[in-house]
C-alpha cells in the first residue's frame, strides 16, 4: 500500500515538494507537472539501468582511494546551498527563473551536484582529513533546450580529491601514478595546458596548481578511457574516440576546465572541473589543503558508451529498452525500430518578456516525451520593431508510430497552452 499525499497525489515517500517548510508558493514557484511526475524513479539506483551501471563502474575507478561514496536523495535544496555556498554571484544567469526550477524564492531543485560540495568537504574536515575526497551521485534539474542531449532532469557525479599542501611527496607520487601511456596520450588534445594561463588563485603557487590540474585531467581521462575499453567491439569505434580539454569558468574552481569527447563527428561536452577555490575549503573548516573537483553528466557519457541515441530513452519504461541491459556491464544499445518523424511549425510574435526556456517548458508539459527536438527556423523583426519567431517542433515517439491525428491534437494543445500561458501572439 502506498500512501499518497492529498495535496500533490505523489506517494508520501517521495513528495519532496510538499514538506511543511516548502509549502509557501510564491512568484518564483515554477515546478511543472512533468517534473513532479518523475520523482521517485531514482534511475541511478535501479539495478541494470545504464545510469546505475555507469555510476557503479565510475565508482569502481576510484575504489581504493580514501573517499566517501554518497548518493543524494531529495533534490530540494535552499538557494544558499545551490548557489551562495559556492560563491555564485547574486546576478549569475543560472539563478534566473528561466534557467532554474524554484519551489519558492528561497528553495529550488539542485541544478548541479556541486550544491553538496560544501557539506561533503565539511565531512572531510570532521574526519580530520582521514578521508580526502568524495563521489556524489544525484539527479539534477535545469530548464533547458529540447534536443537529443538535453533533458530537464539528468544525473551528475561530483568528485573531489585533496592533498595536504605540505605533503608534496604524495602529490608527486599520485601525479606519477596517473601518467597516460603513449597510445592514450595520442587520443588526447589538451588546449588547457596552463602554459599561457595566468588565471591562478592567490593562495596557490603555479607549480602546485599545475600538479593538481595534471592529476585532475589524467585521472578523469583514465577513468573514462577504461570504460571506453570495456565497450563491445560492435559498439563504439574505439579508434575514433578523441578527448579534448579546454578552459572553462566556474565561480568555485580556478583554473577551470571542461572535457569533450568526439562523438558522431561532433564534440560533446561531458564534464566541467577545476582546482577547488581555497575559500570553499576554508568555509568547510579545511586548512592547508589543495585539490580538484569535477562534475560529470552521466547521461552524456552513457550515450557514448552504450550507443544510446536519444536522452529521452533513459526515462522510457519500455521493456525493449529496460530488459536489454545487465547490471554493471556495458553493452551496445539495440535499437528497436525507429518510428517516423513528424514536424509542425509554430510562429508567434514576442515581446521582451519572452524566454525560449519558458516555451520549451510548455512543450515538455503538453507533449511529454513525444517531442524529440525543437529548432528555431526563422526569426525577423519588422520596421516597427515587432519580432516574430518560427519554431519547428519535431514529434517522434520512442515507443510507437504517432498517428497524424495524434500529432495534430498535440500541436493544437500546444498552441492553446502557449497562447494562454506565455505573453505571445500566435500567427
Ligand atoms: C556544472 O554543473 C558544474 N557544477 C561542474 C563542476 C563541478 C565544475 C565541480 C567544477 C567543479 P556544467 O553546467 O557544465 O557544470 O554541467 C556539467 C555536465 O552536466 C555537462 O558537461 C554535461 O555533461 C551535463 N549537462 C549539463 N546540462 C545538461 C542537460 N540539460 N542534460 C543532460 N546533461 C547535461
Ligand atoms: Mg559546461
Amino acid at each position: 500500500l502506498t500512501l499518497n499525499c492529498k495535496r500533490c497525489s505523489l506517494p508520501k515517500s517521495i513528495n519532496f515538494f510538499c514538506r511543511r517548510s516548502y509549502n509557501t508558493l510564491d512568484a518564483w514557484s515554477n515546478i511543472p507537472e512533468h517534473i513532479k511526475a518523475k520523482q521517485g524513479r531514482r534511475l541511478f539506483l535501479q539495478s541494470g539501468h545504464p545510469l546505475c551501471s555507469l555510476r557503479e563502474l565510475l565508482q569502481q575507478q576510484f575504489k581504493g582511494k580514501p573517499i566517501n561514496f554518497v548518493e543524494k536523495d531529495s533534490p530540494v535544496v535552499s538557494t544558499i546551498t545551490n548557489f551562495d555556498s559556492l560563491g555564485i554571484p547574486k546576478t549569475h544567469v543560472s539563478r534566473s527563473k528561466s534557467d532554474t526550477y524554484y519551489v519558492n524564492k528561497d528553495t529550488c531543485l539542485r541544478t548541479h551536484t556541486s550544491a553538496h560540495q560544501l557539506e561533503e568537504f565539511q565531512k572531510l574536515a570532521e574526519s580530520k582529513m582521514s578521508k580526502k575526497g568524495f563521489l556524489i551521485t544525484a539527479d539534477v534539474y535545469r530548464r533547458d533546450e529540447v534536443d537529443a542531449s538535453h533533458y530537464p532532469i539528468f544525473h551528475q557525479m561530483e568528485g573531489a580529491y585533496l592533498w595536504d599542501r605540505n605533503d608534496r611527496e604524495s602529490i608527486l607520487k599520485d601525479v606519477e601514478s596517473v601518467k597516460l601511456d603513449k597510445n592514450l596520450e595520442e587520443l588526447v588534445i589538451d588546449e588547457a595546458t596552463l602554459e599561457n594561463h595566468d588565471d591562478l588563485q592567490a593562495g596557490y603557487s603555479s607549480q602546485e596548481t599545475e600538479l593538481v590540474s595534471i592529476h585532475l585531467k589524467n585521472s578523469l581521462t583514465l577513468a573514462i578511457h577504461n570504460l571506453v575499453l570495456m565497450t563491445p567491439d560492435t559498439g563504439l569505434d574505439k579508434s575514433q574516440v578523441r578527448y579534448r580539454w579546454t578552459y572553462d569558468s566556474f565561480p568555485f574552481t580556478q583554473p577551470s576546465f571542461q572535457l569533450e569527447i568526439l562523438w558522431k563527428g561532433a564534440w560533446l561536452e561531458i564534464l566541467g572541473c577545476g582546482v577547488v577555490r581555497e575559500n570553499i575549503l576554508t568555509r568547510a573548516g579545511i586548512q592547508n589543503h589543495v585539490g580538484w573537483a569535477f562534475g560529470i553528466g552521466l547521461e552524456r557519457l552513457a550515450m557514448i558508451l552504450y550507443g544510446i541515441p536519444d536522452i529521452r530513452l533513459f526515462w522510457t519504461t519500455d521493456d525493449r529498452f529496460c530488459k536489454q541491459f545487465t547490471p554493471n556491464n556495458i553493452t551496445t544499445f539495440q535499437p528497436y525500430s525507429k518510428y517516423p518523424l513528424c514536424y509542425k511549425d509554430i510562429s508567434f510574435w514576442i515581446d521582451e518578456s519572452f524566454t525560449a526556456n519558458d516555451f520549451f517548458e510548455v512543450i515538455r508539459d503538453v507533449c511529454k516525451d513525444l517531442v524529440e527536438s525543437v529548432d528555431l527556423i526563422d526569426q525577423y523583426t519588422t520596421k516597427a520593431g515587432k519580432t516574430s519567431l518560427c519554431y519547428r517542433v519535431n514529434y517522434r515517439s520512442m515507443e510507437k508510430s504517432l498517428k497524424n491525428e495524434d500529432v495534430d491534437l498535440l500541436q493544437d494543445n500546444l498552441r492553446k497552452a502557449i497562447a494562454s500561458s506565455l505573453n505571445i501572439q500566435l500567427r
